[in-house]
């Protein structure tokens, strides 16, 4: 496959970019032909930041997976596809070629057809890293159904506000998953979850781990059984839906600054020329190359960069199913090997877990197949981006720092690998059709370079989100509404004397843990459950692997007098309330947190206390009562 779309040189780059800022329109029209389309666009881009109404290619028609797999089969039907990197090294790995994942997502398209499931319904999908994860997202995608994969860390509590948000009545899971020495009872935390759901009308249940689960009557079905029913029904194709361009693909679920995630939309045509796009540019994909991207499936990630944009662009994808460190920490390495891995796509937090154990797990391992290296998800400090260009590339692969976010489906800001050049720590330029500013609090552009500010995009890219879930104006509030006719990312953001751009982080109440996007009101709102906590305040501090860590400040009435024990049933209960991937690090109990005298929480200051940065908290003559910042100071942990 060749990609008429791929940008080899700097010129080009500066080209393209010119072309995609003057005329959009024909600049996506062109890199949209080379997909397959089953009705070719009317209009290609019609768009209004205010509403906000964004819509590409209207009034096409197409199937994301007839381009992900169906367009491959005449060139390189025999193509691996899919590779399988099991939990286990000892076990067996699985290849899929083109063919055989056509075969099987057609199988399973089936499967979900005889139990009802038809376009325009949800599911909801909560399995580990398994092939059958991807087949049951291309089959959704297939006959049109709108899958929204929910990450296996979270609590029974958020799935159950994940189906409901979603109104999901299927929901495909398996009985477990390995992860590392971990067993996951998914199946079980799904029966949890389904207390609060009458409505969810089918469950379908893949065998993993062979763990004991509790089948309910009616509800619950096994994978396999469901394929045997298709295989004496003859296995009969099953032709991709029409879809219009603009109906909803998926929905992913995203933390902001308020309690409640919000389900991200993203919608057909766009999302997957955006993917697709992005995937062949930033990586410099060449036909024959091995990609390894390690995020879940259940994160965005993993939706555009293990899925959708390698398979669109018929490459060959590795999907893994443990943990980078088990059964030690060498264990990317030994992937990277054994299939000769040339792209390895990782998050900082990641690499700086591994930096950890120091350069022995990578002794004796040749990584000589890599070309090139990325990371996303959070900031990359540059010890260790170095280490990771001069331990793992070798100093010859070139580093990838692409920042993009679930909102924007596809990278937005990045270097693209071998073409345009790196800097530590920086994302670097803007991909052809984004056209980044930056504005100060008033929502004034801040022009020219040596400068900082809020990160803004003022004109639409075909992988932008359409809406959230069943509330459109919780939409045009989070994105489009603090700075009028921009989309607000909720970065901070600098740009240097180059115009090279660098993320500096969130400047909303989000917090970035180990990559994962976490709500601050989401954890108050856990912490806050606890029968013994009277408020509680949480915000982020510096930690050395995680990025960012979670502290807790909390006014605890609670009276078993073992202080202990206490911060482990709030630990207890954010788990059990968000998932382990919310827990707090830190606990502070303290008496009075520091309020203005509207009564608002000054998260300035208790971010300053959590980092230790008492000689900068800046004013607190304006607080209720400052004597507790002293309180606060001396709890400090
Ligand atoms: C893809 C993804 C989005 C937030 C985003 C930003 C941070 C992502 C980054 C980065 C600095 C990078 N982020 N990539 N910060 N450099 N290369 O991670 O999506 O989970 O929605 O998180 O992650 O703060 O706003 P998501």
């Amino acid at each position: 496959m060749s990609y008429p779309f791929q940008i080899t040189s700097r010129e080009a780059y500066d080209e393209a970019y010119k072309k995609s800022v003057q005329d959009p329109e024909a600049y996506w029209a062109e890199v949209a032909s080379s997909f397959v389309w089953q009705k070719k666009w009317d209009k290609v881009l019609d768009w209004n930041f205010m509403d906000p109404k964004i819509s590409w290619f209207e009034g096409a028609k197409l199937n994301i997976s007839e381009n992900c797999l169906d367009r491959h089969l005449p060139t390189h039907g025999d193509k691996p596809a899919l590779i399988w990197e099991p939990n286990d090294p000892e076990d067996h790995h699985r290849i899929l070629t083109y063919r055989d994942l056509h075969f099987k997502v057609e199988q399973f398209s089936n499967v979900l057809k005889n139990n009802g499931v038809k376009k325009g319904d949800r599911v909801c999908i909560y399995m580990g890293m398994v092939p059958e994860l991807a087949i049951a997202v291309l089959a959704c995608a297939r006959i049109g159904a709108i899958h929204s994969v929910v990450f296996g860390g979270f609590s029974a509590q958020s799935i159950a506000d994940r189906l409901i948000d979603a109104q999901a009545e299927f929901v495909i899971s398996s009985d477990g998953a390995y992860r590392g020495n971990k067993e996951i009872p998914l199946k079980s935390v799904i029966d949890d979850a389904l207390v609060q759901c009458r409505f969810v009308k089918k469950v379908i249940v893949l065998t993993r781990t062979r763990i004991p689960v509790s089948m309910i009557k009616g509800r619950d079905v096994w994978w396999e059984d469901e394929i045997k029913k298709v295989e004496t029904q003859g296995n009969p194709p099953c032709p991709a839906e029409a879809m219009d361009a603009e109906d909803p693909l998926f929905i992913l679920y995203t933390s902001g600054s308020t309690g409640k995630p919000k389900g991200v939309v993203h919608t057909c045509a766009g999302y997957m020329v955006w993917t697709t796009y992005t995937f062949v540019n930033v990586f410099q994909y060449q036909p024959d190359d091995i990609h390894f991207c390690t995020a879940d499936i259940g994160w965005i990630t993993g939706h555009s960069y293990i899925l959708y944009g390698p398979l669109s662009a018929g490459a060959t994808t590795l999907i893994f199913e443990g943990v980078p460190t088990w059964p030690d920490a060498g264990r990317f390495w030994d992937i990277v090997d054994k299939y000769r891995v040339n792209i390895l796509y990782t998050a900082p937090t990641a690499i700086r877990s591994l930096m950890g154990f120091g350069l022995g797990p990578l002794q004796g391992k040749h990584l000589t197949s890599l070309k090139v290296l990325g990371t996303v998800g959070e900031p990359i400090n540059e010890e260790a981006w170095h280490w990771y260009y001069e331990h793992v590339g070798k100093k010859k692969c070139p580093v990838v720092d692409t920042w993009w976010q679930t909102e924007t489906g596809g990278v937005l800001i990045s270097n693209l690998a071998g073409v345009t050049p790196a800097k530590p720590s920086y994302a670097t330029l803007p991909l052809p059709g984004i056209q980044p500013l930056l504005v100060d609090e008033n929502g004034k552009e801040i022009e020219g370079n040596n400068v900082s500010g809020n990160l803004c995009i003022k004109f639409p890219w075909p992988g932008i989100l359409r809406t959230t879930y069943g509330d459109h104006e919780r939409c045009r509030q989070n994105y489009f509404a603090t700075y009028p006719n921009l989309y607000f990312t909720g970065d901070g953001c600098l740009r240097d004397e180059n115009g090279f751009y660098r993320i500096t982080g969130r400047v909303d109440d989000v917090l970035n843990v180990s990559g994962h996007r976490i709500g601050t009101a989401e954890v108050e709102n856990a912490i806050n459950m606890h029968t013994g906590v009277v408020e509680s305040a949480v915000v982020g501090y510096t930690h050395d692997v995680k990025g960012q860590g979670i502290y807790a400040f909390v006014i605890y009435s609670g009276n078993h007098g073992d202080e202990n024990l206490s911060r482990q049933d709030i630990t207890q209960t954010v788990s059990r309330i968000i998932g382990p991937l919310a827990k707090p690090d830190k606990i502070q109990f303290v008496k009075g947190l520091p309020k203005t005298r509207s009564g608002k929480i000054m998260r300035r200051i208790l971010r300053k206390i959590a980092e230790g940065d008492f000689a900068n908290l800046g004013d607190t003559s304006t607080l209720l009562d400052p004597n507790v910042v002293e309180e606060i100071k001396e709890g400090k942990i």
